[in-house]
């Protein structure tokens, strides 16, 4: 039967958003034999899961896509300067089309584990339909931020009313109308639906932890000329968002100290940022990150900000932060503190009054109970190796990925696309890459890149595996966390750190030496003959 056979290939790819689409396009043009399987019914990945209100991407469109085909950067236009989760959904099932990419992915199939067997030199790897794969190369696109996460509250399932995540939100639309609404969760996917839920429902009360520092996203309509210009420079665009720290254009707004200007002129080069919008914010001066006065000077600015905005002094106090700037991830939004002006919304700081049940009838804090016909998980993600775990990963003396990366302190990859131990198994976006502090699709179409030539370096040479070595891979764990240690983000409790997710091992899984010197540093371990790895011959025909 079906369920029996064994499907040989050379490569199985897991997923099939960003990653997994150009990963299967890239490995079937060289000639592989190549499946993506993705759990969901349709292509996109986090795209095609976050259909929450407001949901919106804080890269700016005409960067945020694949810049590897001029046919699809040419014959792909974008309506506004932030692009909404269903236009990059619209967008990434245009790529499949063009890159006739559907005949090779399956969809609704959860790849449940993946063993290297060390006699066959393959991946043995398994899918909830029953199906067996045997393939030489396994590699990973499952997103890091795509594991959801709802803390575990007392009585969480006891709730009778309505119950969604951000990030597994229903294909129909929810009806908020007249509705009592309860929102937990702060971050960006709370900041950017806050705002489009609370002018339908009858009724929004925010739960907020932590407090996130925003800044005014100041979308708007892209116009015919802007879009034929970006169309006419895209070579150059493409060319300076590679080599850039964070996959963005015009990174460098200037290059000096925040604490050499004077206050005056502090507060016009933030005034400046504050209305050109966006996420620039924190490129307004070099030593924002590494430095806690100058930092100071930027925080209190948006704090100011949101006095000036909110009427309400006691509410304002509660939604100002106070740790460092952009050490979380910082947010962009339209109409966020305006929000907590209207009549229907109400902010409950659960970091006072914590919240200590969820009953049937709605939220419980230490100060009372919030009747709810419909609650709001904005409470994030397992991120980085949470989508990962999910998955029964073995290398070799079948070690899962899990207990290799158990020890409490900090994930160890070699360029956050390898793991001693998991020959042949590449990841995109991986733990200890740069990609979730850069525009990802940026380093997305670098790591598919590199992974293809490294495949394809393999096949010339007749090499059996390439695996990377213990020693490179310490190194390589031990640059992240001294890089990311020099600065402030290692100061903040954050989901970067781990801190977000009970018993979660802390560290900073994170390479945050920026996009363009990581691409340089994997050209050259590429330049040397994959320096830090070890490649394995094939093995003649007497041997096998
Ligand atoms: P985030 O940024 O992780 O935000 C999750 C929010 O949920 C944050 O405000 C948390 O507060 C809050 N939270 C989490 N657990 C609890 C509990 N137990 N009680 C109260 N509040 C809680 O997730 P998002 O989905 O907004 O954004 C994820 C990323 O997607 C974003 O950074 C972009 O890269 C895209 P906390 O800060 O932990 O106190």
């Amino acid at each position: 039967t079906k369920k029996e056979q064994i499907i040989n290939l050379d490569a199985v790819v897991i997923g099939a958003g960003f990653s997994g689409m150009y990963m299967l396009y890239r490995l079937r043009e060289a000639g592989f034999s190549v499946r993506a399987f993705e759990a969901a019914a349709g292509v996109g990945g986090v795209w095609y899961a976050n259909r929450y209100p407001g949901a919106r991407c804080d890269s700016e469109s005409i960067i945020y896509n694949y810049t590897f085909s001029d046919e699809l950067l040419q014959e792909w236009t974008w309506t506004t300067r932030f692009p909404a989760q269903e236009e990059i959904l619209r967008y990434l099932n245009f790529a499949a089309d063009k890159l006739d990419l559907r005949r090779d992915i399956q969809f609704n199939t959860r790849v449940t584990s993946a063993h290297y067997n060390e006699i066959s030199k393959k991946w043995d790897v398994k899918l909830d339909d029953g199906t067996n794969i045997t393939a030489t190369y396994f590699i990973t696109g499952v997103g890091c931020l795509s594991a959801s996460n709802i803390p575990n509250f007392k009585g969480l399932n006891s709730f009778e009313g309505e119950a969604y995540h951000t990030g597994r939100w229903p294909h129909e639309k929810v009806d908020f109308s007249n509705k009592r609404v309860g929102l937990i969760g702060t971050g960006s996917s709370g900041v950017q639906s806050i705002p489009v839920i609370a002018e339908e429902a009858g009724y929004l009360n925010v739960f907020q932890r932590t407090p996130a520092y925003s800044t005014p996203a100041r979308n708007y309509v892209y116009d015919e000329e802007f879009i034929r210009k970006t169309k006419e420079n895209y070579e150059e665009i493409k060319q300076q968002i590679r080599w850039s720290s964070m996959g963005y254009l015009h990174t460098t707004v200037n290059n000096r100290s925040a604490l050499d200007d004077t206050p005056e002129e502090r507060e016009q080069q933030y005034q400046k940022i504050w209305e050109r919008g966006g996420l620039g914010f924190s490129q307004t001066y070099s030593d924002l990150m590494v430095n806690e006065e100058a930092n100071e000077t930027a925080s209190e600015f948006i704090r100011a900000k949101i006095d000036s905005v909110v009427k309400d002094p006691e509410v304002a106090k509660k939604l100002k932060p106070s740790y460092f700037y952009s050490a979380k991830r910082p947010v962009i939004d339209t109409n966020y503190y305006e929000t907590f002006n209207r009549d229907n919304v109400t902010l409950v700081d659960v970091k006072a009054t914590p919240i200590v049940e969820i009953t049937p009838k709605g939220i419980k804090t230490s100060e009372g109970e919030y009747e709810l016909d419909v609650i709001v998980f904005a409470t994030g993600y397992d991120a980085m190796t949470g989508p990962l775990f999910k998955i029964d990963i073995r290398g070799k003396d079948g070690v899962s990925l899990k207990d290799k990366w158990a020890d409490g302190t900090q994930t160890r990859t070699y360029l956050g696309i390898a793991n001693a131990g998991f020959p042949n198994m590449f990841m995109i976006t991986g733990p200890e890459s740069p990609s979730v502090l850069s525009n990802v699709p940026v380093s997305i179409e670098q790591h598919v890149e590199w992974i293809g030539d490294c495949i394809e370096y393999l096949r010339e040479n007749k090499l059996d595996t390439i695996e990377a070595n213990g020693e490179a891979e310490e190194a390589w764990s031990k640059n992240c966390l001294e890089i990311a240690q020099s600065s402030l983000l290692t100061k903040v409790e954050s989901w970067y750190t781990g801190a977000n997710i009970e018993d979660k091992p802390r560290g900073f899984p994170i390479y945050t030496g920026g996009v363009g010197n990581y691409r340089k540093i994997c050209d050259e371990v590429t330049a040397k003959g994959y320096e830090g790895f070890t490649l394995t011959p094939a093995r003649s025909k007497e041997t096998i």
